[in-house]
């Protein structure tokens, strides 16, 4: 009788799609953060281990499916063609973000008014240039990228090493067979993983809404208000905007695909801890291909943060408001121009954002000190921004797979929850 009831529950437990599990994983957690507080701490064990066993994929998975993407496309010139259409996308999106936090910033004024000291030295990180980041793409040792999960150097070295493989013919089949059933291998131990993201999303928001009591969120209310609004706007307006006018696609089918990536973005506060899911939701969910998926996400994990940008236009306003420093059309332009490239550098793991922000400061002069008033509440609004980063790569992977007949629209408008644990 006991293993007939045990065996039901489970069949039931397997009938409720990922997504549901998740979100109330989410639910559970923050309940659960709010009643014991810091004691809730006592769970967040189970999301570093969920966390590690997605980072566990990150490497393998973005090799394997790379490689296998690229040599099913055959097509060098079309790789090309992806290249350009996904960082122009990536670009025009961010500039869209920061310009969208700005604005809302002006509008709302959440620095107005606030009275919050602030002491201590800061010190300016530098911008990333252009040069460096092109100069550090190529690896010098491609194993060494593989272990240091340097994602752009693996990127560049799986593309060189797809395209050999399609262009010495016959004798590369074995080479690509190996890797075909490794990235099949890759894609259900994902899934085997991600089988056990509502007990680690419950774990992660737990610890962190037992960190935040109401005497550290009321002073800054408003900010937080202000950047999780304009989060909002940034994927309900312009990423639903960009696959309904550009795609000519269902947004809605492509918010309900990204969802699980979405929450997981959110708990974890990571792009990259979430680029197994996100290549899963692209692939299960919205009928993108292995190459398209495989190539455009990696890369928006690394340089596509348009949260972080959204998140650096209302926090510089926030803070010259707060202390009084009064911001001009150039001003404006430099947060627009130096908050993009702080982005783009901007590491896919907790906290990037808030490191890089000093570097949109120092542009225009604000004391880098202040950074400490918004410090307290980083991981809030960090897992607000990593949410929209991962929501971006995912709205560009669409428009890039659906530009190259790379995306099945049965699937993609099918998108019945196909559960990511199946
Ligand atoms: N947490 C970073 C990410 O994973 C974003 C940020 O810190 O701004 O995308």
């Amino acid at each position: 009788m006991q293993k007939k009831v045990t065996q039901g529950a489970l069949a039931g437990w397997r009938r409720i799609a990922l997504w549901k599990k998740i979100l109330s994983g989410l639910a559970l957690g923050i309940l659960v953060g709010a009643l014991l507080g810091e004691t809730a701490s006592i769970f967040k064990p189970l999301g570093d281990i969920f966390i590690n066993a997605i980072m566990m994929l990150i490497v393998p998975l973005v090799f394997s499916t790379l490689i296998v993407g690229i040599t099913s496309m055959r097509d060098p010139q079309k790789m090309g063609r992806i290249g350009v259409r996904t960082i122009t996308l990536y670009l025009f999106s961010t500039a869209f973000a920061i310009t969208i936090g700005l604005a809302l910033s002006t509008l709302l004024q959440p620095g107005v008014g606030v009275e919050l000291s602030f002491d201590g030295e800061v010190a300016p990180n530098e911008a990333p240039s252009l040069v460096s980041i092109l100069v550090d793409l190529v690896p010098r040792n491609p194993l060494d990228a593989l272990a240091n999960g340097n994602i752009m150097q693996i990127i560049v070295f799986a593309i060189g090493l797809g395209i050999s493989l399609t262009l010495i013919g016959d004798k590369g089949e074995p080479v690509m067979r190996v890797f075909d059933s490794f990235a099949e291998a890759m894609y259900k131990l994902t899934a085997i993983v991600m089988a056990f993201a509502p007990f680690g999303v419950f774990g992660l928001i737990a610890h962190v809404s037992g960190q935040y009591g109401l005497e550290i969120l009321l002073p800054l209310a408003k900010l937080i208000g202000v950047v999780y609004l304009a989060c909002l706007v940034h994927v309900l307006v312009v990423y639903s905007g960009f696959i309904s006018l550009l795609g000519r696609l269902n947004p809605m089918r492509y918010l309900q695909g990204s969802l699980d990536a979405i929450v997981v973005a959110f708990s974890s506060a990571s792009s990259a801890g979430t680029l197994p899911v996100s290549i899963r939701c692209a692939q299960k969910n919205l009928g993108i291909s292995e190459g398209v998926s495989g190539f455009v996400l990696p890369v928006g994990a690394t340089i596509n943060m348009d949260g972080t940008a959204l998140y650096q236009g209302v926090v510089v306003l926030f803070i010259a408001q707060m202390t009084g420093v009064e911001l001009g059309m150039t001003e404006y332009a430099m947060i627009i121009a130096t908050g993009t490239l702080a982005s783009i550098g901007t590491a896919g793991v907790p906290g990037a954002g808030l490191i890089m922000l000093s570097i949109v400061m120092a542009q225009i002069g604000l004391p880098l000190e202040a950074i400490a008033v918004v410090a307290g509440i980083d991981r809030l609004l960090d897992m607000a921004r990593t949410s929209v980063n991962v929501a971006g790569d995912l709205m560009v992977t669409t428009l890039v797979g659906k530009s190259e007949g790379e995306l099945d629209e049965t699937i993609y408008n099918g998108a019945n929850r196909a559960t990511i644990a199946r």
